[in-house]
């Protein structure tokens, strides 16, 4: 285990320190599934990962690529990554180092484990892996017993916050924790090829508009259901309530605009933005009850993409995983 621990950390400095001179192929790795495909770069046979392995995780080729030559030739002499030691070319699948699989036992261990809640950042990532098929085995995180405080919990995601997955067939075949729900759609989307716009310049764009969820939708629309709604209804004061409702118009001013003669965030293609906003819009002007305050009714490009994003059967089914008890 120590020597898997040391190859992953030796692997991953050797990508981030080839990164910053290898090609561009590398820079803006990964590209659309198409890079997946592309015929093997030169020097492909030194890498220990198949090339079957490499395509099922549909990791482009550049990254294993660099991940290989880093390791082997910068830490050849004297460390447990030298090619002599063996590296594992079957997917590992064991999830019984990470503690949290203590608190919450792995039936399906070859699937990935997903620790949430049904609330609009939980929902992201169940809507995601229902939109992409990829199997998976959902654990309820309950709040009334803080379960995101025990330290089974902590040990996967030190934020206490849901949701957060644990992926035993992640990149190099090894398990990948992660939280932070936009980090988790990004990974899932690069991982599978799904919901995010083709081509470099398309996949920033999608990730622009996931971190306007992140750092924006989420965090001011949330604050209004606690002004508005929640204990923070009975504060005489409403300048705080008012502060967060005139931020979350603003916003929602800059989604209608977008979506204006566009389907989704992204025009006609599905993607991790719109995956990331609708259940907050969603939420704010149902759970929170805030369509009047937001006065949502000046905002119809948002209301018909809301329309059309609860539609989708993947949506509806996502919404209601994990069942609320
Ligand atoms: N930025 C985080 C926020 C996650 C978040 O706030 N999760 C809430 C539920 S929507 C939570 O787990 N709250 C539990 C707590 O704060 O103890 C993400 O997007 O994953």
């Amino acid at each position: 285990m120590a020597c898997l621990i040391a190859e992953r950390i030796l692997t991953e400095i050797s990508t981030a320190s080839a990164a910053k001179s290898d090609s561009d192929a590398v820079k803006y790795l990964p590209l659309s599934p198409k890079a997946v495909e592309a015929p093997a770069p030169q020097g492909a046979s030194r890498f220990r990962l198949s090339r079957l392995s490499a395509q099922k995780l549909r990791w482009p080729e550049g990254v294993h690529r660099t991940a290989r030559q880093g390791s082997c030739g910068r830490y050849r002499a004297g460390t447990e990554c030298s090619p002599s030691v063996p590296i594992p070319t079957t997917l590992v699948t064991d999830l019984s180092d990470f503690p949290i699989t203590k608190k919450w036992p792995a039936k399906h261990p070859d699937r990935l484990q997903l620790y949430s809640l049904p609330t609009p950042n939980g929902v992201k990532i169940s809507i995601m892996l229902e939109e992409i098929g990829l199997p998976y085995e959902v654990h309820r995180v309950g709040f009334e017993s803080n379960d995101q405080l025990s330290p089974e919990f902590l040990s996967l995601n030190p934020n206490n916050k849901i949701p957060a997955i644990l992926d035993p067939d992640g990149p190099e075949g090894r398990p990948l924790p992660l939280f932070e729900s936009g980090a988790i759609l990004l990974y899932l989307a690069e991982k599978t090829g799904k919901c995010l716009a083709a081509g470099a310049a398309g996949r920033y764009e999608t990730i622009q508009w996931l971190m306007f969820q992140m750092g924006g939708i989420g965090p001011m629309f949330g604050q209004v259901g606690f002004f508005h709604k929640f204990a923070g209804k009975d504060y005489e004061d409403k300048r705080p309530r008012d502060r967060y409702v005139a931020e979350s118009k603003r916003l929602l001013h800059v989604l209608e605009r977008r979506l204006d003669q566009r389907a989704w965030i992204m025009g006609d293609e599905f993607t991790i933005a719109d995956i990331a906003s609708f259940p907050w819009v969603r939420n704010l002007v149902g759970f929170y009850e805030a369509a009047d305050l937001v006065e949502f009714q000046q905002f119809p490009n948002v209301r018909r993409t809301l329309d059309a994003f609860l539609a989708r059967p993947a949506v509806v089914r996502g919404l209601a995983i994990p069942a609320r008890d």
